[in-house]
């Protein structure tokens, strides 16, 4: 029988290593069930050995509730703010300002992506984490230790054997898009006020007494400057520092970057600028630091900032503007979502007049009235929405909103069922504007995808009574749009054959299109491959669906619920008989467990294949596609254009980068045309 406090500490070590590789290099080498069988065999023989449990275990990052309040930490040293650069005449300031101490320029800046997160300090002995903080007045901050020990990148201990004895390190703990998401479907689920964006869902999350809430939430770090640092080796640069925290096992951004010009910062804050949108979390800029540590000596402090850094402030994505008016739109579903009729104003790169108000409840949680200042947001390509009211500007004449009792559109009730978010528009199909968004997201880029079949045509055609219902887009006659002002030969044309194209579509579009509860794009394949289409699936039972692998009983009964009502089998009939795609052909001579386990991204336009097509044919093969690279990526196929970030991320984890050549030879013969 091996020495149990032997095996206990063997097994950290490993569990320490492995979980380095997966949550802060993202280059697992293990299987998840490999580390799992680890992590057990520890718990198991410290629950038989209670005297081993060690506070540093990886076993102990979720500890019991705290009490109720946070205690105060004064920082070892004070965390100073940034001061900030807008355009690139700051920043050639700012070079002066340091070349009047200096008398030089800096030889040579750090870039970092500057996270939109919550400040953090982490204080290290020993190589054990000790303390970790809020950033709080700069001075003193709140201890958020048992919170921070959650986060599973955060090491409990630092690697290697020679650690030195305090280290203190300052970072942004931040959620990841895909947790907020995630985040706000459960909120809505169990219907909680959303959060208005991932920085504060960070905040919010970090600071929770029930330290178990923390480590469901999926946050994440990036440490991005030594503080303090006692007992360890002496560095010249930044770049070193950061190098240094690395190989202890923090997670350090691989975006930072040493430049030597203010104009390469400049190249840098484009770039970055431009993939802000593609990258999974949120920036809000650039920082940037002078490299040398000497220099950095000499430039000092201001009584605020540090004078050897800067953050290059990207646009805003937020800005005030006053609320018009609030009214409401009804959804496919027959959901009422109020939104906001704004002052227009100039906000995330397009000048906004309406946003979203999200539903009836956040209006109310929020406390958004007519005529209050409000912060909207827009970012990239999402829909402008309205994040809550500037309560510091009321003037007294704002005015309470409330859900109107019927339908503007069709004068039914709207109700709202107890305990849930969403207020409904009572009258089904009869209601105008449901049948109307109901028909473009039919025909929209997630469903259909019917080029010239937006609005503003969807609009005409049901003005006119050509069409009421999805199946009518495939049988009305395009001609006679010919009657009416706008239209000619070439737009009829153009419409006709659209729609004739879409005709043909993967039964999983049609699947999407059809807008069953939970059936997005990825859950219609999974289904479409295993039913191969629609017939045999809507004549499937919950066992047979939940038997899919990936769906599960909540899916399963909303297809079947779905599928019970004889309209929406009156339409999927007539769908068929109008001459759109109902089943798949089996594909000829695919063996489905090809690609089992493996999972892919693509990148760029694959020739030959639609990004459905190739989506469709990696997941007949067992295998899957996903959309952003990482250490458990099997290959990155690149076609034409594809993005530079995606190509980055794979060359610097080591992914295999294939083109539409291999990618075929790889459909054909498996993983083995990898190598
Ligand atoms: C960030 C970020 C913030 C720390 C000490 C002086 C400069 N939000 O990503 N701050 C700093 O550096 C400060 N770097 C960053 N990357």
């Amino acid at each position: 029988m091996p020495d149990p406090a032997i095996r206990v500490e063997e097994l950290r070590s490993l569990i320490r290593e492995h979980s380095h590789r997966y949550y802060v290099l993202d280059e697992p080498v293990i299987s998840d069930a490999e580390f799992d069988v680890l992590l057990k065999e520890l718990k198991v023989l410290e629950t038989e050995n209670p005297e081993l449990i060690t506070p540093d275990s990886p076993t102990q990052r979720v500890g019991a509730p705290i009490g109720n309040q946070f205690s105060a930490v004064t920082h070892l040293r004070p965390m100073f703010s940034l001061d900030n650069a807008e355009s690139q005449e700051d920043l050639i300031a700012w070079e002066q300002r340091m070349e009047r101490v200096l008398e030089a320029a800096p030889n040579g800046y750090v870039c970092e992506l500057k996270i939109d997160g919550l400040a953090v300090v982490l204080t290290y002995r020993d190589g054990v984490l000790v303390t970790g903080a809020t950033r709080g007045d700069g001075a003193v901050g709140e201890d958020i230790t048992a919170n921070l020990r959650t986060i599973d990148s955060i090491p409990l201990r630092l690697l290697g054997d020679e650690v030195p004895e305090v280290l203190e390190v300052r970072g942004e703990v931040y959620m990841p898009y895909a947790a907020f998401d995630s985040l706000n479907e459960r909120q809505t689920e169990e219907g909680k006020p959303l959060f208005a964006n991932a920085r504060n869902a960070a905040a919010g999350s970090v600071r929770m007494k029930d330290v178990a809430v923390t480590a469901s939430r999926g946050l994440d770090i990036w440490v991005y400057q030594m503080g303090l640092i006692e007992g360890g080796p002496d560095f010249a640069t930044h770049t070193e520092t950061l190098e240094y925290l690395k190989g202890l096992g923090l997670r350090v951004n691989p975006a930072s970057e040493s430049v030597e010009t203010i104009g390469d910062v400049m190249a840098y804050v484009g770039r970055a600028e431009s993939e802000r949108h593609d990258i999974p979390y949120q920036t809000d800029g650039v920082v940037i630091k002078a490299n040398s540590l000497s220099e950095q000596d000499s430039l000092g402090f201001t009584a605020k900032a540090p004078r050897w850094a800067i953050a290059y402030k990207f646009p805003p994505e937020e800005q005030t503007t006053l609320l018009k008016d609030i009214m409401i739109n009804i959804g496919r579903t027959g959901a009422a979502t109020p939104f906001a009729v704004l002052e227009p104003v100039f906000v995330g790169g397009a000048t906004v007049g309406m946003a979203t108000l999200h539903n009836e409840e956040q209006v109310g949680v929020k406390d958004v009235r007519i005529g209050d200042q409000v912060i909207v947001r827009r970012a990239g390509d999402v829909i402008p929405e309205v994040v809550g009211p500037v309560v510091a500007l009321r003037t007294g004449k704002e005015k309470p909103w409330s859900m109107p009792k019927r339908c503007p559109f069709c004068s039914h009730d709207i109700v709202r069922p107890e305990g849930e978010a969403v207020a409904r528009c009572t009258g089904g199909f009869e209601c105008p504007s449901r049948v109307r968004e109901w028909l473009f997201h039919f025909a929209g880029r997630g469903g259909m995808d019917i080029e010239h079949l937006g609005y503003k045509t969807i609009d005409k055609l049901l003005a006119e009574k050509l069409i009421t219902d999805p199946a009518d887009i495939f049988t009305f006659n395009p001609n006679e749009l010919l009657d009416y002002e706008g239209w000619g030969e070439i737009s009829v044309g153009k419409l006709a054959s659209a729609i004739d194209t879409a005709k043909d579509r993967p039964v999983a579009r049609l699947l999407t299109a059809l807008g069953v509860r939970h059936v997005g794009g990825t859950v219609a394949r999974m289904l479409v491959n295993h039913f191969g289409g629609l017939p045999a699936l809507m004549a499937a039972d919950e066992e047979e669906i939940s038997a899919v692998d990936g769906i599960g009983p909540t899916i399963a009964a909303e297809v079947v619920s779905w599928s019970a009502d004889p309209a929406n089998q009156a339409l999927v009939a007539k769908l068929g008989d109008a001459g759109v795609r109902l089943e798949e052909e089996a594909p000829e001579g695919v063996d489905s467990d090809l690609l089992s386990g493996a999972t892919f991204v693509i990148s760029g336009t694959v020739e030959g294949f639609t990004r459905e097509e190739a989506q469709i044919a990696i997941e007949q093969r067992g295998g899957k596609a996903t959309s952003s690279v990482s250490g458990r990526t099997t290959a990155l196929v690149v076609g034409e254009s594809p993005g530079a970030s995606k190509t980055r991320k794979a060359e610097e984890l080591g992914v295999p980068i294939i083109n539409g050549q291999r990618f075929r030879n790889v459909l054909d013969e498996g993983l083995s045309a990898l190598v």
